[in-house]
């Protein structure tokens, strides 16, 4: 029987869904509590809530769950606080299909670049608007707003990778859960179900997809081979599922509109980038209201959602074609076989395969594209898979999938002149697929705001080749909005809710620009749709701004008209500062784009609780680095970790651990949490000297104790981390080496030694590793104050230790100014070695004793 608590977490509109896992897990003779986070009530935020519970959290994560500000504020760092104790399940949800207006199915997924794009751009569209809201309504001390604007904030910057997170830690579609008979969960539980314990698969109509499905869904779309699933066959009874189309759907309530909605004109000729007015824009009569169109079934046309479905099986437009059919058929089985390694959770093995693969066949197409993204699904290593897309593009120039990509990856890296260059090659070479013109089109906004031209241009080439394209219209309507053509751009924003009759913003959009016209009856029934679907644009001033009309009807008509008048005067003239607003809009996103171009590279330091390793971490982490810190003493390791969370917001790790003991090295590395698995930088810091004797009197044990350290310490640490820097052919291992590496001193012997051997092996490894793209670097610091080198030589002795009394020697600083400027050098720059030393000494024999010159 279970006997720790465990809570299943969950989105309101989940309840349904919620009930049948608990029945599941009851079934299977387990306690637990249900905690539903409400969508819009003002309630503390999941996280907190969760915050108050112990043991184990099942969160059920889906579309609603990741559009609503209560489920995700602060779960990112929740998350990471709490990885080890969280299962995440996706579940579908009925919603609408955004090309087809239809209900459906809809099943979160966040396994592509793309898809997490969609995600982040979402929310940040949620804050940009949400801000407008609490601008138009002047009220800047309303508490309550300015707090739920932090809030969306947050989560705008944290939903990328918080998503990440998510998918790399514990995280299953429920349906193959079921089908495993919830066997990883109760694995992750540590507990057994009861005897006899056992769930009907669920059946659908269409099967949701499975890890496997969506992993042939990914082979099918980039040209490969398919894998076989092991699919269960259908119990027969019924699903658990509501049907598609029934009641579940949330019915749109019906609002009449006395707008014609006329034909969209696509432009046939491409250089001609104005929208001709259309006919039929008049603004209607409110007395008498045209029905706003059914969202009839539109011709959806068949557009692939990414550039690398390949419908016929044929090779890509860039002329790929393997040199013979067995090679062709080699790449082929292993691409499927890397695919299946990754699918079970084998990435190393997946990406070695791939890696080995590249050297027999290194002018394969497929195999590089591949290569590149296995680096971003599984390791998000966005700079390593740019550089193999750059290697292809070299070869390829005209490679359609690599330039989309490449595209994408620029534009999350807020690369955006780059960004622009893929897309626009890529409409070169593939000008019929519609998503590359969109996506240029968005670039190009981004880049320049007020140079609509080309964007418009874009917006419409889109929409040539994809007529049903919501998001296209509902772009070319803000742009003709900003440009003052409002008669045009209402035509647009409706057919932009023909398609997309959710929208909430091309509702709130119109409902202002009925309001402009001071059609408050239209403005009205336009702000009730749009807060149906987003209820955070319901305010208190747009309510009364808006509901004119039934106040007019009502006793204190007058009262409520002048606070109207009054309230519409300050509406127009905030709809006036909308332009300024959208601008500012650039620059936030600019800004939440900025923060992610951190450096974001983990860096492993040994030795981290004192001198030149803690200096090292300290500057790192000032300069935005992820770091794992290590040393023996835990309560130095808190402290510090502490410190620099608080001080740089840093992502720290820390591990007790002592480089000695081979087996405790190995442990600790195989078993970073799944965020910290990827190691970029390993700096091999931790060392010491023990005692200044001569040959013939040295003891034993400070030998031991030198040789285990600084040798055997550095080779353990060297030997767990760099099998996973060669399997992504990315890395770089810093060695602290010393002067007393280079010559030796009086009764200096052992630990010179150790630091020759330091010398040694620095060269021997990078020779063993620069065939696979890892840098090892040394730095060979002489004396360094700010360290507890001496005090340890000297087994405490403060008096002794005091050797640095009449001379400048180094700060620890300094050697972590070098160790940075090493990290950050440009990929393709090794730093083999840096001897540095204070200004006064001029070797390990001759130092200025004549006093500190500092
Ligand atoms: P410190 O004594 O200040 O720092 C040494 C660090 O190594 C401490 O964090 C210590 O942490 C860690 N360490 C020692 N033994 C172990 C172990 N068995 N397992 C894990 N961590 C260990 O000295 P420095 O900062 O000066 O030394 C850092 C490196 O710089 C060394 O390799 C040293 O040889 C080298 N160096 C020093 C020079 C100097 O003049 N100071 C000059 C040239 C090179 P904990 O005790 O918590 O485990
Ligand atoms: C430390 C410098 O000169 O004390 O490596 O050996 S020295």
């Amino acid at each position: 029987m279970f006997e720790k608590s465990l809570t299943i977490a969950y989105s309101e509109q989940n309840q349904e869904t919620a009930l049948q896992v608990a029945g599941h897990l009851q079934a299977a003779g387990l306690d637990f509590n249900l905690l539903v986070s409400h969508q819009d009530t003002p309630e503390p935020s999941l996280s907190e809530r969760l915050s108050r519970v112990d043991g184990n959290i099942i969160l059920l994560i889906s579309e609603s769950f990741l559009k609503s500000t209560n489920c995700l504020f602060s779960l990112l760092p929740f998350y990471n606080a709490h990885a080890s104790r969280i299962f995440s399940i996706i579940i579908p949800e009925q919603g609408i299909d955004p090309e087809t207006g239809e209900p459906t199915t809809i099943l979160v997924k966040f396994e592509r670049v793309a898809d997490i794009l969609k995600h982040i751009s979402y929310w940040q569209n949620k804050h940009i608007d949400f801000r407008k809201q609490v601008r138009l309504m002047n009220n800047p001390d309303d508490e309550a707003l300015n707090d739920r604007l932090r809030m969306i904030r947050e989560v705008s910057s944290d939903i990328g990778e918080l998503l990440r997170t998510i998918k790399s830690n514990a995280c299953m579609v429920w349906d193959s859960l079921i089908s495993e008979q919830y066997g990883s969960l109760f694995q992750f539980l540590d507990v057994q179900p009861t005897a006899g314990f056992t769930v009907t698969p669920l059946v659908a109509e269409e099967p949701i997809p499975t890890a496997n499905t969506a992993l042939n869904d990914l082979l099918s779309e980039i040209g490969g081979v398919q894998i076989p699933i092991d699919v269960e066959s259908p119990a027969g009874e019924a699903s658990p599922f509501p049907e598609r189309g029934t009641a579940e759907t949330p019915p749109i309530p019906d609002v009449d509109y006395p707008v014609e909605i006329p034909e969209y004109q696509t432009i046939e000729n491409e250089s001609d980038t104005t929208i001709t007015p259309l006919p039929g824009a008049a603004w209607g009569e409110p007395d008498e209201p045209t029905p706003l169109p059914d969202a009839e079934p539109m011709e959806i046309a068949d557009e692939p959602v990414h550039p690398w479905i390949d419908d016929d099986d044929e090779p890509a437009e860039s002329g790929e074609a393997l040199p013979q059919a067995d090679e062709e058929h080699g790449v082929e089985s292993i691409i499927a076989s890397a695919a299946m390694l990754a699918a079970q959770g084998s990435r190393e093995e997946a990406l070695t395969k791939l890696n080995n693969a590249l050297q027999e066949y290194p002018d394969s197409e497929a195999l590089r594209f591949h290569y590149a993204l296995t680096l971003i699904q599984q390791y998000d290593d966005y700079a390593e898979a740019a550089n193999q897309l750059n290697l292809l593009l070299q070869q390829h120039p005209q490679h359609p999938q690599a330039l989309f990509l490449m595209g994408e990856i620029c534009e999350i890296n807020n690369d955006l002149i780059r960004a622009e260059h893929f897309f626009q090659t890529f409409t070169q070479v593939s000008p019929d697929y519609a998503e590359g013109w969109f996506r240029l089109g968005m670039v190009l906004l981004k880049i320049s705001p007020d140079n609509t031209a080309r964007a418009k241009e874009c917006f419409t080439n889109t929409l040539q080749h994809f007529p049903t394209h919501g998001e296209a219209y509902y772009q070319l309507a803000l742009l003709l909005q900003g440009e003052g053509q409002t008669e045009e751009a209402a035509q647009l924003f409706h057919k932009t809710l023909n398609l997309l009759p959710d929208h909430p913003f091309a509702w709130y959009d119109l409902a202002l620009l009925y309001h402009r016209r001071e059609d408050a009856e239209q403005a009205y029934h336009a702000y009730q749709r749009a807060t149906i679907n987003n209820p955070e644009l319901k305010t208190p001033q747009n309510d009364m701004a808006f509901e004119y009309h039934r106040a007019a009807r009502s006793a204190r008509a007058t009262e409520i008209f002048e606070k109207e008048q009054t309230a519409l005067a300050e509406l127009r003239e905030n709809i006036n500062r909308l332009e300024a607003l959208l601008k500012e809009r650039e620059e936030e996103i600019e800004q939440l784009m900025g923060d992610k171009v951190r450096p974001e590279l983990t860096v492993l330091i040994t030795g981290a609780t004192s001198g030149i390793g803690k200096a090292t971490a300290m500057l790192l982490a000032e300069h935005g680095y992820r770091l794992i810190l290590t040393g023996r003493r835990a309560e130095r390791l808190q402290e510090l970790k502490t410190a620099l969370e608080t001080n740089f917001q840093a992502e720290i790790l820390t591990l007790q651990l002592d480089v000695r003991d081979a087996s405790a090295v190995a442990q600790a590395i195989n078993n970073l949490p799944e965020t910290w698995k990827v190691i970029d930088v390993l700096v091999n810091n931790a060392g010491k000297a023990k005692g200044l004797s001569a040959i013939h009197e040295g003891s034993l044990h400070h030998w031991d104790e030198m040789i285990d350290t600084n040798i055997k310490g550095l080779l353990y640490m060297t030997r767990a981390v760099s099998p996973q820097m060669v399997a992504r052919r990315r890395g770089h291992i810093i060695n602290v080496g010393s002067t007393a590496g280079k010559e030796t001193y009086l009764n200096g012997n052992v630990y010179a030694a150790t630091k020759f051997a330091v010398e040694a092996l620095t060269k021997s490894m990078r020779i063993d590793l620069h065939t696979h793209n890892i840098r090892v670097s040394q730095v060979s610091p002489g004396h360094v104050e700010e360290t507890e080198f001496a005090l340890v030589r000297f087994d405490g002795d403060e008096n002794r230790a005091r050797i640095y009394d009449d001379f400048q020697p180094l700060r620890s600083s300094d050697v972590a100014e070098t160790i940075l400027f090493m990290i950050n050098r440009p990929a393709h720059v090794n730093i083999q070695d840096i001897l540095l030393m204070g200004t006064q000494q001029a070797s390990s024999l001759y130092i200025d004793r004549s006093g500190r010159h500092g």
